[in-house]
Parts: structure tokens; sequence; C-alpha cells
């Protein structure tokens, strides 16, 4: 991967490291831009890049920013996008549409895998996957194939069970998507340690995730190994609690209509308003833990220029 795709920008940081073959670690924007309220937003990506660079790897916020496909955000940019109105949420189907009319968006976790892996970055940091949505219906989100498709490891809280965890586990498998539990055994629930549902793999280390990863893409497979990190014990919250804030939210987003992309936000704003704020806690907690867990498991992946020697 010595080359970038024309409409991308790799800001100075991220292009040394990557010459260097230092550990990077891709960072999203969606979370900026749709996940969460200001100004927690801004402080939250700072964060986060603060926690990688902490822990020894390079920060590569990911986003689009007047049509171009951004790796490596500035202090000023991150701060422009976090305060930016009607900006578009950026999914793989996304990237042409907003380039062609020089947008700016955060990027989803698609998003983020597909630039991620056109800069040959190799690890990601993200709160919660999307995936399938209640209901029986169609609304898959574009990450679950994406991660079927991407060699990249992925650390995330699981998913948010506004969505049908057990659907969205067994897209995972059809995918080809090993989903690596770390220190535990259980798939969390974004807010909450517990599912009720299996990991295929506990690990003790990130850099046992690490050399699992590895072992998969130099198998041949090129898709994604998703690494599942419980909140926090302080930050985390009980699962039954959550669940009824999520029953009243997905029963407003019914009767409001609400539709498409704009379906995650809805959700995760009113769970925030009727969680009272615990909520936007557990989600800052577990962002800043799965960042230097990333940070941690970039140390033990070589570089892109290295990996294709192999
Ligand atoms: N789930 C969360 N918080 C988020 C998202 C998902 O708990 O911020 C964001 C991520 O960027 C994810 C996207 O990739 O929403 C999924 O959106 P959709 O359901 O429209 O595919
Ligand atoms: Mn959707």
């Amino acid at each position: 991967m010595n080359y970038l795709p024309p409409n991308y920008v790799i800001s100075p940081a991220v292009a040394r490291a990557r010459q260097l073959g230092l550990p990077v670690v891709a960072l999203e924007t969606a979370v900026l831009t749709h996940g969460l309220p200001r100004p927690e937003n801004l402080r939250a990506a700072r964060e986060m890049e603060s926690q990688v660079f902490q822990h020894g790897a390079t920060p590569a916020t990911i986003a689009l920013l007047a049509g171009k496909v951004h790796i490596g955000l500035t202090t000023e940019q991150l701060e422009q996008l976090s305060r930016m109105d009607g900006l578009r949420k950026i999914s793989r189907r996304d990237f042409g549409l907003a380039i062609a009319r020089g947008e700016s968006g955060g990027t989803t976790v698609s998003g983020t895998l597909v630039a991620a892996h056109q800069a040959g970055i190799r690890v990601f940091a993200t709160g919660g996957i999307g995936g399938v949505h209640r209901g029986g219906g169609m609304d898959v989100s574009a990450d679950l194939p994406e991660l079927g498709r991407t060699p990249v490891l992925v650390v995330c809280s699981g998913a948010k069970s506004i969505l049908d965890l057990p659907a969205t586990l067994e897209v995972l498998e059809t995918q080809g998507v090993p989903v690596i539990g770390l220190q535990t055994d259980e798939f969390p629930a974004f807010y909450s340690r517990e599912s009720g549902l299996q990991v295929n793999l506990r690990v003790e280390t990130p850099q046992e995730a690490a050399q699992i990863a590895l072992a998969h893409w130099q198998s041949g497979v090129e898709g994604a190994v998703l690494l599942v990190v419980p909140p926090p014990e302080e930050v985390a919250l009980p699962a039954r609690q959550v669940e009824s804030w999520i029953d009243q939210a997905l029963r407003e987003a019914g009767e409001k209509h609400i539709h498409g992309p704009a379906v995650t936000p809805f959700l995760l704003d009113r769970v925030a308003h009727l969680s009272g704020g615990a909520s936007l806690q557990a989600n800052l907690g577990l962002l800043f833990n799965n960042a230097r867990v990333a940070a941690e498991a970039a140390a033990a992946i070589p570089g892109p220029t290295r990996l294709r020697s192999v």
C-alpha cells in the first residue's frame, strides 16, 4: 500500500508513522458528528486521540472535509467538524456523493474501515458497531458487510441493545468475522458488560488478539477481526435498566416514523436523555478505554510495508 487514492489527504504525523512502520490507530468521526452531544463530542474525540498517543501509537482520526477524505486531523479541523450542522453520516455508500458535492461528514464504522484500509491502517478503535436493527425488517448496518471484507482489527464494546444482538452476531458469522472477547466470555452490550451472548474466543491481552488477527490475515482471509471490550466497571450500567430506556426510545422512533441513517442517532439521543446522562458517562468511559486497548494491540501488528512482505 504505497499510494493513496486521489481525494485523500494524509496528515504529516500519520504519513510519517506509516512510512516508519510505527503503530497507527484509526478513529471514526460519526461519534463526533452524530453520536455524542456538544461539547462532549469534541472532548471525547480529543481524549481518544490522547489515549492512543499516550499508549504508544499515532491516532489517525478519519473524516470527510470539503470533499476530501482526511486521514489524521489537525486540532482546528477536529474542532470545526464538531461544530458543523447538517453533516452527512459517511458510510461506504456515501464517498462518491460527498466528494462530488464537496461535503464534509463524520465517517461511520464502515466508512472509517474503507478509508483506513486505503491508508494501510490495520487497527481501529470505536465505541460500538452498527448491526441488525430490531423488528425483523431490512435495516442492517453497512458496518457488517464491511467488516466481512476489510482486514482491520476493530476494537469496540460490542453493539448497543437498540439492535437485535443475536441477529447481529449471526450476520457477523455469515460474514466470516471472528468475535474475540478481551477478558470476557460475553459479547458486551455497549453500556452493559453482559448480554447473555457468547464470544467465539476469549483472550487476556490486546497482544494476543493482535496475534490472532495476523494469523487470520496470513491464512488468506481478507476480513476484520472484532475485539470486544466490556465498558469499564466504574461506568457500566445494568442491562435491565438500559433495556427500559431502549424500549421507550424504540417506541418513539416508531411513532415518529424515523428511518434510514437517522435511526441510530435518534435512538442514541433519546437514551442519553432518558438515562439523565448516565449513558453518556458510560459512552465516554468505554471510548477512552477502547482507544487504549487499540494502541496496545497496534504495537503488536507490523506496519503495512512489512506486512506485505510476510
Ligand atoms: N452505534 C453506537 N454509536 C454510534 C454508532 C453506532 O452505539 O455512534 C454509529 C457508528 O459510526 C456506526 C453507525 O458505524 O452509527 C451505524 O449507523 P447505521 O445504523 O445507520 O448503519
Ligand atoms: Mn441503517
